[in-house]
C-alpha cells in the first residue's frame, strides 16, 4: 500500500491500543517521576461532539507529550452523569434514567477510544453509580458534623420552568443558567455548605496560581468571593431601642448621607413598616408584592427608573445627628451587608438616581477634580456622582482631609464611641445544595421527631436512590422523592425510632467537586481515596476545560481540596495547579447548535478525514484559548499534510538504520532545532506553532529525500523519526503507522530524541531596511525578533542615519524579521 489511507491504518491499530493499553498509569513501584493531566470529564448527554473534540485533542498532546518527556502520566477520563438532561429524557420520552445515561456512556466511550484519547481505561468513573456518590454522602457527613454542611429557611433562586432551586452561580444575568427561564425567588428549608468560612482563603490562595492559571480565571473567582473592606456603622432609629448597623466602603462620606435605604424584601423593612400608619403600611405591601414577583434581573438593572416606598421613619445621623428619611427599595439586598445602606447621594451613583427620582437632598462632602485639577461638577447638578479621590468639605473637623486618612479616622472615631468598627464584606454566599429532583445523590440526612436531623451513618451509605417506578418525576416544588413512600419511611439511626429520609438530592456540582481524588483509586471500598495515591498523584499538574467552569465547579472544588485538607485527607490545598481554558468550536462566527441549523456533527467529521486530521485540525487552528471557527479551517489540508508526512515514513522504510551523526548536517540541523523548541511550545501551549514546526521539518525532510542526499541520508531517518514523535501528540494513528514502517513499536512510549546542542547553531535572515521606499541597508537578524527590536537596529545603523541625515520621521514600517521601511517627513 503506497497511499496513506486513514481508515486502514485506523482499523490497523484501534484494536491493536485496545489490546495493549498503552496508557495505563503506572503504580507505585513506577520510578519516573509522576504528572496527573485532567480533562474536565464530559456530561454523557448523547455522542461526542465538536467541543469535546477540540477539548480532548488538546488534553491528549499534554498527556503525550509528558509521556514522550519519561513521566508516568496519569490522564484519566469519567463521567459527570447525574444531572437533568437524563431526567429530562425520562419524563419527556418515558425512558429509565438510568439505562439512559450508561447507553450514552457506552457510546461516548467508544467515540474516545476511536478518536485515541490516551486515558487510562482501568479507571473509570461515573457519578450516577452508588459506588461513587456513597462518598459524595460520606463526605457531605464529614461537612455536617464540622458544620459546613447546615439547613436554614432563606429567600433562594427558583426556576419556575425547571421547578428547581439554583445556587446563586446557576443564575446568569438574572436567567436559569439552564433553560434561560428568568429567576424569581421563593422562601425554603434547604441545604448549604458553609464555604464562606472560607472565603478568605479562597481569595488569598488564588496568588499562588498566578503564575498558571488563566488571569481571565483568577479575576473571576476573586470578583465572585467579592470581598471589600469599610465599617459597619450603627444608626439610632427613632422610637426603635436597638440601632442598626450600615455597612459602608466610605466612612469618609458619613456627612454627606441624606437618607437611608432598606432592603425591602428583608426582616428590618417589615418591622419598620409595621410600626407606621395603615397607609405606608398598604404601600409598602403593595410594592414588596411587586418586587417579589419580578425577576433578579430587572431588580438589578440599572437602566430601570429607581422605586421605592418612604417609611415615615427616621435615623439619626452619629456624625451630626441629622434626622434620615428611612425608604424601602429593592436596589439594596436582604442579603448582602446587613441589608440597610446609608445613602450618599453625591458619591454613589445608585443612591443619587433615587434622590433624583424621590426629590431628596444631595450634598458633596468631598472635593473631587479631574486630572488639569479642577473641580469636578456637582452631582446634585450634573446628575453624575463623583465617585473617586478628593478632599473632605462640609464635614467639620474633618475637612481637608483625603478620602483614605478620613476613612481610617472616622472608624477609629466611630469604634471610640461605640457606634461602629472596621469591616470586611463577600459578595460570597453559602453554596446552596439541595435539589428537588430526582437525578441526584439523596442527601443521607435522617430526620426523626426525637433526635432532629441525623446523618445516616457510614455502614448505611449508600443511600440509593429507589427505582424510577411509580415515581412521577416532573418538577412540582417538592422532591420527587417524596412520593416513594417505603425509601422514605425508615428508623432513626440514633434512636431506633421511626424517621424520614431527607428527599433532597444534591447539586451536581458535588459531584464534580473532588472526582480528580476518586481516579486515584477508583475502586476503593473504605474510603472516597487512597490518601497515599492523593501524596503520590495530586494535585492536579495540568488541568483542561472550558472557560465556562471559570466560577462554579473551580470555586467548589477549590472549597472541597480546602475543606478535605482540614479533615486531614489530602496535603494540598489547591486541587489544581495549572489550567488551560480551550475556546469553543464555533460555526460562521455563531456556537453551533440544531435550532440554528448548523451542527458540524464530530462522526461525519471523522469519517471524512479521519481521526487524525481533525484532531491535528482543533491543535492548528489557533491558539488553544481562542475560539474555532470550522468555517475557517481546513481539514482536508490536515488529512494532506498527514499524508504527506506518512511518505516521509514509506521513503525511508527500507533504508538502513546508521548512525545518525554521519548524516546531512543542513537536515540535521532543522531536526534538532525543531525538536528543541518544540518542547518549550508544548509547554507554552502554543500547539498551532507546533504543528506549523513540524510541518517545516517534513519540508526539509522531503527536499533532502528528492533533492538532496536522498533517502539512504542517516539524518533522513533521523528525521523521519523525529516527525513520526512529534506527530505522535497529534496524529496518533498515522505516526503509529510510520513508526511501524522505520520498524518499531509503541510510538507514544518512544521517548522524546535527545537534543544534540551543538547542532542548534543560531540561523539568521537578511533584513532590508528601506528608507523611502529605497534599500540604504542589510541587517543579520533572528528569525524571531520582535517588530520592537528590529525598528530599534534598524534605527541604529550608521548606513541610515546617514540617510536620513536628521530628517523627522512620519512612519516606519516594520514586517519583521524582513522588512523596515522608514519615511520621513
Ligand atoms: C455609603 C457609600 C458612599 C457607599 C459612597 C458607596 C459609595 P461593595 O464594594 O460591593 O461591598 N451597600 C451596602 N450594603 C448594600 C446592600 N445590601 N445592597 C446594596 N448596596 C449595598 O459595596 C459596598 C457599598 O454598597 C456600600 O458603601 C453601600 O454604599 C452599598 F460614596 O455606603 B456605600
Ligand atoms: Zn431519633
Amino acid at each position: 500500500e503506497n497511499r496513506y489511507d486513514f481508515r486502514a491504518i485506523e482499523e490497523r491499530w484501534l484494536p491493536e491500543w485496545r489490546r495493549t493499553q498503552p496508557f495505563r498509569a503506572g503504580g507505585p513501584d513506577d520510578e519516573r517521576p509522576t504528572k496527573y493531566v485532567l480533562d474536565m470529564f464530559p456530561y454523557p448527554s448523547g455522542d461526542l461532539h465538536m467541543g469535546h473534540a477540540e477539548a480532548y485533542a488538546l488534553g491528549d498532546v499534554i498527556a503525550r507529550y509528558w509521556t514522550q518527556r519519561g513521566f508516568n502520566v496519569l490522564h484519566p477520563i469519567g463521567w459527570d452523569s447525574f444531572g437533568l438532561p437524563a431526567e429530562n429524557a425520562a419524563i419527556t420520552r418515558g425512558l429509565d434514567p438510568r439505562g439512559w445515561t450508561e447507553d450514552n456512556i457506552a457510546q461516548q466511550r467508544t467515540s474516545m477510544e476511536r478518536y485515541a484519547c490516551s486515558f487510562d481505561w482501568d479507571r473509570v468513573l461515573a457519578t450516577h453509580r452508588p459506588d461513587y456518590y456513597r462518598w459524595n454522602q460520606w463526605i457531605f457527613t464529614r461537612l455536617h458534623e464540622r458544620g459546613l454542611a447546615y439547613r436554614k429557611h432563606s429567600n433562594v433562586n427558583w426556576c419556575p420552568k425547571d421547578q428547581t432551586v439554583l445556587a446563586n452561580e446557576q443564575v446568569v444575568g438574572g436567567l436559569c443558567e439552564r433553560c434561560d427561564t428568568p429567576v424569581t425567588k421563593k422562601k425554603l428549608n434547604q441545604w448549604y455548605f458553609k464555604v464562606t468560612d472560607y472565603a478568605d482563603r479562597l481569595l488569598d490562595d488564588l496568588d499562588t496560581l498566578q503564575a498558571t492559571w488563566p488571569s481571565k480565571v483568577i479575576a473571576m473567582q476573586r470578583n465572585w468571593i467579592g470581598r471589600s473592606t469599610g465599617a459597619d456603622v450603627a444608626f439610632r432609629i427613632e422610637g426603635r431601642d436597638e440601632p442598626i448597623d450600615i455597612y459602608t466602603t466610605r466612612p469618609d462620606t458619613l456627612f454627606g448621607a441624606t437618607f437611608m435605604v432598606v432592603a425591602v424584601d428583608s426582616d428590618l423593612a417589615a418591622e419598620i413598616a409595621q410600626r407606621a400608619d395603615a397607609g405606608v403600611q398598604q404601600q409598602f405591601d403593595a410594592y414588596l408584592e411587586q418586587v417579589r414577583g419580578s425577576s433578579e434581573i430587572d431588580r438589578l438593572s440599572t437602566e430601570r427608573p429607581k422605586s421605592g416606598v418612604f417609611l415615615d421613619a427616621y435615623a439619626i445621623n452619629p456624625v451630626n445627628g441629622e434626622r434620615l428619611p428611612i425608604w424601602a427599595s429593592d436596589y439594596v439586598l436582604a442579603d448582602y451587608g446587613h441589608g440597610a445602606i446609608m445613602a450618599v447621594p453625591a458619591h454613589d451613583q445608585r443612591d443619587l438616581d433615587f434622590a433624583r427620582a424621590m426629590d431628596l437632598p444631595v450634598r458633596a462632602v468631598l472635593d473631587c477634580r479631574d486630572e488639569n485639577g479642577e473641580s469636578l461638577p456637582d452631582p446634585a447638578e450634573s446628575g453624575v456622582a463623583t465617585t473617586g479621590d478628593g478632599t473632605l468639605i462640609n464635614s467639620g473637623d474633618l475637612d481637608g482631609l483625603d478620602k483614605e486618612r478620613a476613612i481610617a479616622a472616622i472608624t477609629a472615631r466611630l469604634e471610640t464611641e461605640g457606634r461602629g468598627r472596621a469591616s470586611t464584606n463577600y459578595r460570597l454566599r453559602d453554596w446552596l445544595i439541595s435539589r428537588q429532583r430526582y437525578w441526584g445523590t439523596p442527601i443521607p440526612i435522617v430526620h426523626c421527631d426525637a433526635c432532629g436531623e441525623v446523618a445516616v451513618p457510614d455502614d448505611q451509605l449508600p443511600v440509593e436512590l429507589p427505582p424510577t417506578d411509580g415515581l412521577d418525576l416532573k418538577p412540582k416544588g417538592t422532591s420527587p422523592l417524596g412520593a416513594a413512600t417505603d425509601w422514605v419511611t425508615t428508623t432513626c439511626p440514633r434512636c431506633d425510632g421511626p424517621a424520614r429520609r431527607d428527599t433532597d438530592t444534591m447539586d451536581t456540582f458535588v459531584d464534580s467537586s473532588w472526582y480528580f481524588l476518586r481516579f486515584l483509586s477508583p475502586g476503593k471500598t473504605d474510603g472516597p481515596f487512597d490518601p497515599a495515591e492523593a501524596a503520590r498523584w495530586a494535585p492536579v499538574d495540568q488541568y483542561v476545560g472550558g472557560v465556562t467552569h471559570a466560577i462554579l465547579h473551580l470555586l467548589y472544588a477549590r472549597f472541597f481540596t480546602k475543606a478535605l485538607h482540614d479533615m486531614g485527607m489530602v496535603d494540598f490545598e489547591e486541587p489544581f495547579s495549572a489550567l488551560l481554558n480551550q475556546g469553543m468550536v464555533q460555526m460562521d462566527g455563531s456556537a453551533m447548535s440544531k435550532s440554528r441549523g448548523n451542527l458540524v456533527r464530530l462522526s461525519d467529521q471523522l469519517d471524512e478525514f479521519g481521526v487524525d486530521a481533525i484532531r491535528l485540525t482543533m491543535a492548528f487552528a489557533g491558539p488553544p484559548e481562542d475560539d474555532i471557527d470550522w468555517a475557517d479551517v481546513s481539514p482536508a489540508g490536515s488529512a494532506k499534510f498527514l499524508a504527506r508526512a506518512w511518505r516521509l515514513a514509506r521513503d525511508v522504510e527500507s533504508t538502513p538504520d546508521a548512525d545518525a551523526a554521519t548524516g546531512d548536517a543542513a537536515l540535521r540541523a532543522v531536526t534538532h532545532r525543531t525538536l528543541h523548541d518544540c518542547a518549550s511550545l508544548v509547554e507554552g501551549f502554543r500547539f498551532n506553532v507546533v504543528v506549523a514546526r513540524i510541518m517545516e521539518l517534513v519540508n526539509a525532510t522531503r527536499k533532502a529525500i528528492d533533492s538532496g542526499p536522498g533517502a539512504a541520508d542517516p539524518a533522513v531517518r533521523e528525521a523521519a523519526e523525529a516527525v513520526a514523535i512529534l506527530l505522535s501528540l497529534f496524529a496518533p494513528y498515522c505516526s503509529e503507522d510510520m513508526w511501524a514502517m522505520l520498524g518499531r513499536e509503541n510510538v507514544a512510549r518512544a521517548g522524546w530524541p535527545a537534543v544534540d546542542e551543538s547542532l542548534l547553531v543560531e540561523e539568521t535572515v537578511t533584513c532590508v531596511v528601506q528608507v523611502k521606499g529605497k534599500v540604504r541597508d542589510r541587517l543579520e537578524v533572528s528569525p524571531d525578533i520582535s517588530d520592537g527590536d528590529l525598528e530599534a537596529a534598524a534605527m541604529a545603523s550608521p548606513a541610515i542615519q546617514r540617510a536620513l541625515d536628521g530628517a523627522e520621521i512620519r512612519t516606519v514600517i516594520v514586517r519583521a524579521p524582513r522588512l523596515v521601511n522608514i519615511v520621513p517627513v
